[in-house]
């Protein structure tokens, strides 16, 4: 049975390290309003949508160090999180999609309630809402990648090891949208057990969001090659299982760091139809 879903790929441009949470989620609701008129039943934004990419700064130099310091006294660093869901910020976007009928995926940091032995988690996290304005799944983000501890010789951090824990939920898929979808962030398109548990799981469309600085410090001969990496891994991702994957940036320069742009859209044939 054929079935047809228009979705929108929501690129995102740079958000300042002071743009207040309200004027972010005004872009988002432009970009959902503009899918309504393209028709999208669907639209993907990036990876920690609400937010500049904080990871890329260290923020926490007066706590004790390691991952014990964050929740301590790191103001800055707590206003990236959202600790519930919709929150008072994001619920218009929530009203939005329903009014709409337009469903969403977005990243964003969480920062959970205490679980049984008192700790709070932190995820880099990215949830899929129908078009009813309910969420219908959440993932948190498997593959961290960078450094947890400060390394000044870095034109800027990657702190995402510090910042956030490994999810040890795994990849699961959702039925919505009258399909079967699994979500990653970032770096987890880079490798195949991402798509490879999702297809077991019968997945048919892979939604991913990234911010992928143009200046990989840990080996940067490989900086030519990050658009080249990019369509290979998502385009191979889609193929070797079945699924059509919809990759989507936040690019440009923010906050003087140069992240990678080329948002796709993915067939199962491994070919982009659009970008
Ligand atoms: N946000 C990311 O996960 N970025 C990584 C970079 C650091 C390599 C990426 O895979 O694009």
């Amino acid at each position: 049975m054929t079935r047809e879903l228009v979705v929108g790929a929501a690129q995102l441009g740079p958000i300042a390290r002071d743009e207040p949470r309200s004027e972010v989620i005004e872009r988002l609701l432009t970009l959902l309003r503009r899918g309504a008129r393209y028709g999208c039943e669907l639209v993907v934004f990036p990876e920690l949508a609400l937010t500049t990419f904080f990871p890329r700064w260290y923020l926490d130099e007066g706590g004790p160090g390691g991952r014990d310091a964050i929740g301590g006294d790191t103001n800055e660093l707590d206003a990236y999180y959202e600790e519930e869901m919709p929150s008072v910020a994001t619920q218009v976007l929530f009203d939005e999609a329903k009014r709409l009928a337009v469903g969403f995926c977005l990243g964003y940091a969480e920062l959970t309630p205490p679980d049984a032995d008192g700790r709070r988690h932190r995820y880099n996290t990215s949830m899929l809402v129908d078009r009813t304005g309910e969420i219908v799944g959440t993932y948190r983000k498997v593959h961290i990648p960078g450094h947890e501890d400060h390394e000044p010789w870095r034109k800027f951090q990657h702190l995402e090891r510090r910042y956030f824990e490994e999810s040890p939920d795994g990849f699961r898929t959702f039925e919505a949208f009258g399909g079967t979808f699994g979500m990653a962030i970032c770096n987890d398109r880079r490798w195949p057990e991402t798509y490879r548990v999702l297809g077991l799981q019968g997945a048919e469309m892979v939604l991913i969001g990234y911010n992928t600085p143009l200046d990989y410090a840990p080996d940067p001969s490989q900086n030519p090659l990050q658009s080249f990496h990019n369509h290979l891994v998502m385009q191979a991702g889609a193929y070797q299982n079945g699924t059509w994957v919809v990759g989507v940036a936040k690019g440009g320069i923010e906050e003087g760091v140069e992240s990678l742009a080329q948002t796709a859209i993915i067939a199962p044939s491994g070919q982009i139809v659009a970008q």
